[in-house]
């Protein structure tokens, strides 16, 4: 009997240090959190298009189905003061040892919140240049921005694509 209640908590222990280790600075772990629409584990491009979606719907105001530079970059700053980007973007500078601000690729293999804030500006999305952004070319953006998430290109994000 007291075999069993050591090894039972034996296991709880370490399920909770593996919980741990999946959430609080993991490279990668806050972005699936967020991003798993459909809580399958792995972020989809579906998933992705999904949440994107539901920004653009969200900033678009005046909802006429574009959106403006001020637009796009209220709902970058927003969405970064959130928190959504805010831990990831901590692993990635505890992982460059480096202060803010800095969105070059460096050494980082998936530098995932940079790579996610800078599509969130005009240049990424506005395929034919008339300075504002329709959700279909935000969306379409999207499978760009997948693609540079899926490093290892399965069609999936996952803890394996950092
Ligand atoms: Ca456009
Ligand atoms: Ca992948």
């Amino acid at each position: 009997m007291t075999n069993t209640l050591i090894s039972a908590g034996t296991v709880a222990l370490m399920l909770a240090t593996g919980a741990q280790a999946q959430g609080n600075g993991q490279r990668g772990a806050s972005f699936i959190a967020s991003w798993d629409m459909s809580q399958t584990g792995y972020v989809s491009l579906d998933d992705m298009q999904t949440h994107r979606g539901d920004m653009f719907d969200m900033f678009d105001h005046d909802g006429n189905g574009y959106l403006a530079a001020d637009e796009l970059a209220q709902m970058a700053e927003t969405v970064t003061a959130q928190g959504e980007l805010r831990l990831e973007r901590q692993a990635e500078n505890r992982a460059e040892r480096q202060g803010e601000g800095r969105r070059g690729q460096g050494q980082n293999a998936n530098p995932t919140g940079a790579i996610i804030h800078s599509a969130m500006s005009v240049e990424f999305n506005d395929t034919n240049g008339d300075g504002r952004i329709s959700r279909e070319e935000f969306l379409t953006a999207t499978e760009r921005l997948f693609a540079a998430l899926d490093r290892n290109g399965d069609g999936r994000v996952d803890l394996s694509d950092f």
